[in-house]
């Protein structure tokens, strides 16, 4: 397990902790996809609801395989232990990863444009300058847009754990003061 993919793993907690009560729960998942929907009124319907479908399997997966005294919400400590075992939470976060980012290609053309992306981003609660520092990262084209493809295959090695000096380390550091 990398260093940055621990930091990694750990600002995912806090993120996904939408309410601020230090336990994930299946609130704070429909609160953030919610939040992300938003962030795209312009979407359609099935990416909205491939993306909610992406949101809804990660959180019944993290609750099947971390939730050790079965009450309904992972705690910190609970959580820490999917940087143990991947491998059982792949197959969801590939789902996540490829909801999530499609719904951002809004007219199918396989890019999102950067305002579409920070919206969407800041849906999840990252923090604006991390933002922009991603996708500057993902060479954005004439038009200020990036692959789609490029953004799932990022979302995906946010979460690997043998991960590290990859574009997705933009969301977790601290802006330089
Ligand atoms: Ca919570
Ligand atoms: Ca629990």
């Amino acid at each position: 397990m990398r260093n940055e993919a621990i930091k990694r793993v750990a600002l995912v907690f806090t993120l996904f902790d939408v309410d601020g009560n230090e336990v994930l729960e299946a609130d704070d998942f429909d609160l953030m996809s919610s939040r992300v929907a938003a962030a795209v009124p312009d979407a359609d319907e099935a990416r909205k609801q491939a993306m909610r479908a992406g949101f809804t399997r990660y959180w019944n997966t993290l609750a099947g395989e971390l939730d050790s005294d079965h009450d309904g919400r992972i705690t910190y400590d609970e959580y820490r232990a999917c940087v143990l075992s991947p491998e059982r939470f792949s197959g969801a976060i590939d789902e996540f990863a490829a909801g999530f980012a499609r719904l951002g290609d809004l007219d199918g053309s396989g890019t999102v444009a950067r305002p579409v992306f920070i919206g969407m981003m800041r849906g999840v609660g990252f923090d604006l300058p991390n933002i922009h520092a991603l996708f500057d990262a993902f060479e954005p084209d004439d038009d200020d847009r990036i692959r789609v493809d490029v953004w799932e295959a990022e979302i995906k090695n946010f979460y690997a754990p043998d991960k590290g000096g990859i574009p997705a380390d933009l969301l977790a550091v601290s802006p330089a003061a």
